[in-house]
């Protein structure tokens, strides 16, 4: 026999977090700054999977100037100076011990940003599954990265987080015959949970889907 204990998370914070969230997307609105928030687990692949688009954004015309990063990690600027090798305006979040971002932080974050000059902003919460969930940032798009090697069955684990999700990204395709996961799988588990998600597979180390997923974000004004 199996037993189950369901927890319920007090929703006060929750809320207080959520009116806040909805502030920022006006001020960002009001500046015309697109922002899309990525969540998913330490080392999904969320970084790599922003400088890819970085990239493309600079690519297409957007310049340094035009493109923010505010990331948040438990410690460390390392991912802020991987983005900052691409001329992007950034600023690196350290939390300490909190497992994700909540809107004061990206307040905070914001003032060191050219908000007028701004078009796209790229955040990146804490490298976490679980937490980022009840708290969103403002962002128009929250872009979930699962990667291969986390195990084929990581969205049926996390059906709130694969729920809320705007974007669906499964990384890492490149590994998924050496650690022999059936991306179709998770993907039929992930379009399960979520109907209404875009679902895009991609490599950050080849490049594979990387247009595809900034097609999806691109494409999507909100
Ligand atoms: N083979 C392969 N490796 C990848 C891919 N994407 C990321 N990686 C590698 O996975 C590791 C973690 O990638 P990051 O982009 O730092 O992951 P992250 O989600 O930003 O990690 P945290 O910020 O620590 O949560 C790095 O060594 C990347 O080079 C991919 O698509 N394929
Ligand atoms: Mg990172």
């Amino acid at each position: 026999m199996v037993r189950t204990i369901e927890i319920k998370v007090g929703r006060s914070v929750i809320e207080a977090n959520l009116k806040l969230a909805k502030q920022l997307r006006e001020l960002l609105n009001a500046y015309s700054v697109k922002a899309y928030e990525f969540l998913g687990s330490p080392g999904s692949g969320k970084t790599s999977l922003i400088e890819r688009l970085i990239s493309m954004a600079l690519g297409e015309g957007y310049s340094g100037v035009s493109i923010g990063y505010i990331g948040g990690d438990v410690a460390t600027r390392l991912d802020a100076e991987r983005i900052a090798r691409h001329g992007v305006q950034n600023v690196q979040i350290n939390t300490g011990g909190i497992c994700h971002l909540e809107v004061p932080h990206i307040y905070q974050a914001i003032e060191s940003l050219d908000l007028e000059k701004l078009e796209l902003l790229f955040i990146e919460n804490v490298g976490n599954l679980i937490c980022p969930a009840d708290f969103p940032l403002g962002a128009h798009r929250r872009v979930l990265v699962v990667s291969v090697t986390e195990g084929e069955d990581k969205f049926l684990k996390h059906p709130i987080t694969t729920r809320l999700a705007d974007v669906i990204v499964i990384n890492k395709v490149d590994l998924a015959d050496a650690v022999e996961v059936d991306v179709d799988r998770m993907e039929r588990d992930a379009r399960g949970l979520n109907p209404r998600a875009p679902i895009v597979r991609t490599s950050a180390r080849t490049g594979e889907g990387v247009d595809k997923l900034y097609r999806a974000l691109m494409g999507d004004e909100g």
